[in-house]
């Protein structure tokens, strides 16, 4: 069932924990959080995101999941992702193909994400890499159905996550978050960086 699912704990020592931080830093400077919204209902996420990279994922009411060039409110282009995470795809992710989109989703207090999978790129071959930072989370993942059987694990500060293979369309999500588990981000909570390859069709 979780053929292709990796988890590797503490992929990133303290030190390069605090490097993303700073990366991260400053991508917000030129792409601030929002909060995105459901498709069809409005109902806005309990996770506020922003996006590196040529292409960011991003929700609204009027245009559901997609992936766009620019911020949904500074309309400015998305800043680079960061050379440490080109590093970590080279790494454990599909050479062949570059990471395109850099998803950065900050929980705070009761934030969560229900169960998905993640189709929205228009090619589904290439992994999906993560990595969290901050405090630690409680993470789920099933099967192809929303149905199927689920295992939880806790992903700490530093952990990388690897979708490919079978669980590439695994359902996945995030339960809750164990606020005070790190200092790691001024003001609490917890971070993921989500690195895609979109595929051509959605390619700028
Ligand atoms: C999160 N992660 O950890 C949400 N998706 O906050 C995801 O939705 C995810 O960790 C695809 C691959 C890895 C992930
Ligand atoms: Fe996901």
């Amino acid at each position: 069932m979780l053929d292709g699912f990796r988890h590797l704990p503490a992929a990133f020592d303290h030190s390069a924990q605090r490097a993303l931080v700073a990366d991260i830093d400053a991508i917000l400077r030129r792409a601030p959080w929002y909060r995105p919204t459901m498709p069809r209902t409005g109902k806005p996420f309990s996770v506020e995101m922003t996006n590196a990279g040529p292409l960011g994922w991003v929700s609204d009411r009027e245009g559901g999941y997609r992936y766009q060039p620019t911020h949904p409110v500074t309309k400015e282009p998305w800043p680079p992702i960061p050379p440490a995470l080109i590093r970590l795809w080279n790494e454990v992710g599909e050479a062949l193909k570059p990471p395109q989109a850099c998803l950065v989703n900050l929980y705070r207090g009761r934030a969560r994400l229900g169960s998905h999978v993640d189709r929205d790129e228009a090619d589904l071959e290439a992994p999906v890499v993560s990595v969290s930072l901050g405090d630690d989370a409680i993470f789920h993942i099933g099967g192809a159905r929303r149905s199927d059987p689920k295992v939880r694990l806790r992903l700490a500060s530093g952990d990388v996550v690897v979708l490919a293979g079978a669980a590439r369309l695994a359902h996945h999500g995030i339960d809750r978050i164990e606020p005070g588990t790190s200092h790691l981000i001024v003001g609490g909570g917890r971070i993921n960086l989500t690195l895609r390859h979109v595929g051509s069709a959605a390619a700028p």
